[in-house]
């Protein structure tokens, strides 16, 4: 047929090292730039069939998030800005894993077994970050793209979430957002503008936030978006991209990770700061404090501080709705004890990876999800939506509107449809301002169990197999018991381990009554897996 025998002569071009195979994981794609060209222009092909297929606009966006610079990735973004649907991932696989000659069959299984109408019209829009192999990644999608007569937008750079912004935009007829990055910055401003200027607290006593951008594509549009912020936040950009590598001994998931300051920030006691990861879709806080200990705030304190505000404004505004908190196995105990038993919120936990925890958050009228790792964001239901707006007019007393108007422009502000770094952040600040609320103060408000994550290289991953949202493993036989057995001899302890969806290895957490309990806690059963 004439579209195929286009797309297999553009795929010379494109062509798959023989015998190299990758899987679509928990954030697409994701390996060694150099061996990425054939994934790029199949997703590219994936990406025109998705869109037929659902009628709508698709995203592709090219990134390894936090990876190191040689890395580079690709994930799909479905109609909503969710992630790609995980029937649609085994395709992708497929696709990518199809040797040159068996390219044609794996492209008519597909349009096949979901009966799409190659007639159909459809459009992608495509995304990058800074990586150098990024920009030349992005031309091998749209090749695959318009070897099917698609069209398409090329957004250049763009941070992760703001091309799942554009995209749920792009679906709904503008009615959330003008589909630009300068829209984007139009809609978060306007709610963060109207949300700061009704906090009681002084401007005189606000310190100013230091960024961490990762030396990544989050640096570049925190200075776009900048000037739209003034005068009501002010920002010091540290790792902007002109000196320092990205990722490198920086960004979120180093912090996270190593619980200690990136280098190339410059942080004095008691001011706020935060980390990007590569790809804008994470951020985590941190200080200093007077005797220079340093002090995480990682997605679980953001959880729990962005839940605890909407749950005040809830009761003002009288509004029945509920709202439930996701999290995953790395959740740290004391946060959820702190949401459970003191706020009196519902806790559930999902399995890592942004699409599970989004999906269990759907089914609250609000849906507060955060990794610990710093991804998240919040959920609100259609009704809940309807509801809040309503009573921003029509509230009882003067509280209620108000309240109302507040949780109005945290709808706005939030990034509902994936977790963001920029969006976040306003999102944090707006409440620290509202509630004129120190960063020492946010962290007092429950303390970190201490904890430790590590992780072990196998020669094979898959043997491990888990349960019950990760906190268990089925396989292999009596390495649980051998769990069990350890976490017992510590106090306040709690361990498990599960394969990594990113990385070639097993990772372990661990967290105990101290740090140096929690290391040797960490240790051992690092010691079982092995
Ligand atoms: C990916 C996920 C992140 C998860 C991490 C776990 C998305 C967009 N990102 O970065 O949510 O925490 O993988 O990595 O889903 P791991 O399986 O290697 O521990
Ligand atoms: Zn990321």
């Amino acid at each position: 047929r004439m579209h195929l025998e286009a797309v297999l002569k553009s795929s010379v071009r494109h062509a798959k090292p023989a015998g190299l195979t990758l899987q679509y994981g928990t954030a697409g794609f994701r390996t060694k730039a150099e061996h990425l060209d054939h994934v790029m222009y199949r997703m590219g092909l994936l990406a025109v069939l998705r869109s037929k297929k659902t009628k709508s606009v698709i995203g592709v966006m090219v990134t390894a998030s936090h990876n190191p610079e040689e890395d580079n990735g690709v994930k799909l973004v479905d109609p909503m800005g969710e992630m790609l649907v995980q029937e649609w991932e085994v395709y992708a696989t497929n696709l990518a894993n199809a040797e040159e000659h068996e390219l044609q069959t794996a492209l008519t299984n597909i349009i096949k077994e979901e009966t799409i109408n190659m007639q159909d019209e459809s459009c992608v829009v495509i995304g990058r970050d800074t990586r150098p192999s990024s920009e030349n990644l992005s031309l091998a999608v749209i090749d695959g793209v318009t070897a099917f007569e698609s069209r398409y937008q090329d957004y250049g750079l763009v941070s992760t979430p703001q091309l799942h912004y554009i995209v749920c935009c792009r679906n709904t007829d503008g009615r959330y957002g003008e589909p630009t990055v300068e829209g984007y910055y139009q809609k978060l401003s306007k709610a963060f503008n109207d949300l700061v200027k009704q906090s009681p607290n002084s401007e005189a006593d606000k310190k100013s936030l230091s960024i961490d951008g990762a030396n990544g594509i989050g640096a570049l549009k925190i200075r776009e978006m900048e000037q739209h912020l003034q005068p009501l936040l002010s920002l010091l950009l540290f790792n902007d991209g002109s000196k320092g590598k990205l990722n490198h001994a920086c960004g979120a998931d180093y912090v996270k990770v190593l619980q200690k300051a990136p280098e190339g920030i410059d942080m004095k006691p008691g001011e706020r700061c935060c980390s990007f990861d590569g790809d804008a879709d994470r951020i985590v806080y941190y200080y200093k404090d007077n005797e220079h200990r340093f002090h995480l705030l990682d997605g679980d304190k953001i959880a729990t501080l962005i839940s605890t505000f909407i749950k005040e404004l809830l009761v003002k505004v009288d509004l029945t709705l509920n709202m439930g908190v996701v999290q995953t196995a790395y959740a740290n105990g004391s946060s959820t004890r702190y949401l459970e038993e003191i706020m009196k919120v519902p806790v559930y936990c999902a399995k890592t990876g942004v699409k599970h925890l989004h999906h269990k958050a759907q089914e609250f009228d609000i849906g507060v999800y955060f990794e610990a790792n710093g991804h998240g964001t919040v959920l609100f239901s259609k009704r809940a939506e309807e509801q809040i707006r309503q009573l921003v007019d029509t509230g009882t007393s003067e509280e209620s509107r108000k309240a109302a108007q507040m949780l109005k422009n945290v709808i706005d502000l939030i990034n509902q449809t994936v977790g963001d770094a920029i969006s976040d952040m306003l999102v944090i600040e707006a409440i620290l301002s509202l509630k004129g609320l120190s960063v020492e103060k946010w962290d007092e408000i429950y303390t970190d169990l201490p904890n430790r994550q590590l992780k072990v290289k196998v020669a094979d991953r898959r043997v491990i197999e888990t349960t019950n949202a990760e906190r268990r493993t089925i396989k292999p036989p009596g390495l649980q018991e051998n769990i069990d057995e350890i976490v017992k001899k510590y106090h306040m302890s709690r361990a498990f381990v599960r394969p990594s969806g990113t990385e070639d290895v097993v990772r372990v957490y661990a967290e105990a009554d101290t740090q140096e309990n929690a290391d040797a806690l960490a240790h051992e059963v690092c010691l079982a897996v092995f």
